[in-house]
């Protein structure tokens, strides 16, 4: 049961798994402290940082002394110790084992690809100052290009939502990774209708939830515009 103390949370919003967690702490309004971890000034090597998390990594959570990594198993034990909407993460087996079958798929396709494009048309070059590796970010589109596909030909394929006719903690993983390369300027949704309009129901789901946690993103790709 939730203690009524808030939970904490350590996040950096640039990344993806963290802006999962942060969106559904705040659309399921579950009580929480965000301690924000700059990966950029890398305070996830801190002495501090790393007792928490050997791993130094983002996103953690810490409830009452508990403390746990992984955004999925973040979200998912969000969503049974506190009383949030039963869409987010259905107790009726088949709905549920949906939601897993998404999360487990998710780790080695959609978290991967679209995080690649967004390294190496922003984050590699930043770090190094060199050109992108055009050769390299030809093979990561069309890598992600055949997990769009498999988004929209079996998760999107009947239904509005990746899991069923709601929002779940699987739409948030996902968004937030496809989301990632606008960063770069780059929307790999656009030419794909079923995509975008899953977007945007995601969009108006989660109300300012979706965009409180992306200024972070917005303000880098601004700024990227700005200078071009
Ligand atoms: N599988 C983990 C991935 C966590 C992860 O890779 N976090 C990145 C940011 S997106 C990080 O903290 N990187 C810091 C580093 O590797 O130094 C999850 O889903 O929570």
């Amino acid at each position: 049961m939730a203690t009524g103390r808030p939970v904490k949370v350590y996040l950096d919003l640039l990344s993806q798994p963290c802006r999962a967690v942060h969106i559904l702490l705040n659309a399921a309004q579950i009580p929480h402290q965000v301690h924000t971890v700059a990966l950029r000034r890398g305070e996830q090597q801190s002495e501090d940082f790393t007792k928490l998390n050997p791993m130094q990594k983002v996103p953690v959570l810490e409830d009452d002394g508990f403390v746990l990594t992984e955004s999925d198993a973040i979200l998912k034990y969000l969503c049974r110790k506190y009383a949030v909407a039963e869409h987010w993460y259905p107790r009726q087996p088949e709905r549920r084992a949906r939601v897993d079958e998404y999360t487990a798929w998710h780790h080695t396709n959609t978290r991967p690809h679209a995080a690649k494009v967004f390294l190496l048309e922003v984050l590699f070059p930043t770090r190094s100052g060199s050109a992108v590796d055009e050769a390299a970010l030809a093979r990561a589109l069309s890598q992600l290009d055949r997990t769009l596909d498999k988004l929209e030909s079996m998760f999107l394929r009947r239904q509005p939502f990746l899991c069923g006719d709601d929002i779940t903690l699987a739409d948030l993983l996902a968004v937030c990774e496809l989301m990632q390369p606008l960063g770069g300027g780059r929307d790999v949704l656009l030419g794909r209708p079923r995509l975008l309009s899953w977007r945007t129901r995601v969009r108006s789901a989660l109300g300012d939830a979706f965009d409180d946690a992306h200024a972070v993103l917005y303000a880098v790709r601004d700024r990227r515009k700005a200078k071009l």
